[in-house]
């Protein structure tokens, strides 16, 4: 199974996000690498992984980091593939810090900002982005949605109400 989703973090203190988006990912057969590299500790190091993402037929990447939190918008000049960033937990304003900073991208060049260490909705979002031109995918994201809503609808508190 090729690779198509890119998730990359700052540090390894950023792992469990990643692996919460690895996890999403792989329960929907969706082929996916973790990388380590800070946009500030190694700048060409990143460009070179940006740039083999591109080529390797990586869809979507998901750029993960707290601080300054610079790694989404940095990968983000260096390709026009959709990218994904997940702010962490740390700084002076416990992650409102690090999503502040990913959400005010300059113009010209987006990124798309998920909540605060929610590495499983970055996957999801990143799955969603590839079942545009892959209607299995499309399916398998469909039924886990459904049994999102069938888990709550079996939850002992919501007894006696009707399925929707
Ligand atoms: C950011 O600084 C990383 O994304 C991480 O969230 C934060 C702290 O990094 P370490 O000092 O733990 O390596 O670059």
């Amino acid at each position: 199974m090729s690779n198509r989703v890119g998730i990359v973090v700052g540090s390894r203190s950023d792992i469990a996000a990643a692996e919460k988006a690895a996890a999403v990912l792989d329960e929907l057969g969706v082929g996916n690498e973790i990388r380590v590299i800070s946009a500030h500790r190694a700048p060409d190091l990143l460009g070179r992984w940006v740039a083999s993402a591109d080529e390797r037929g990586i869809g979507v990447v998901i750029a993960i980091a707290g601080l300054a939190a610079h790694l989404p918008g940095v990968v983000a000049s260096q390709t026009t593939l959709p990218v994904i960033g997940v702010p962490m937990a740390g700084g002076v304003s416990d992650g409102l810090d690090a999503l502040l900073a990913i959400v005010q991208m300059p113009k010209g060049v987006p990124v798309a900002t998920v909540g605060v260490g929610n590495g499983e909705n970055a996957g999801l979002l990143a799955a969603s982005i590839l079942s545009l031109s892959d209607s299995g995918l499309r399916t398998r994201i469909e039924e886990r949605r459904a049994a999102q809503a069938a888990s709550i609808a079996a939850d002992p508190a919501n007894e006696g109400l009707s399925p929707g």
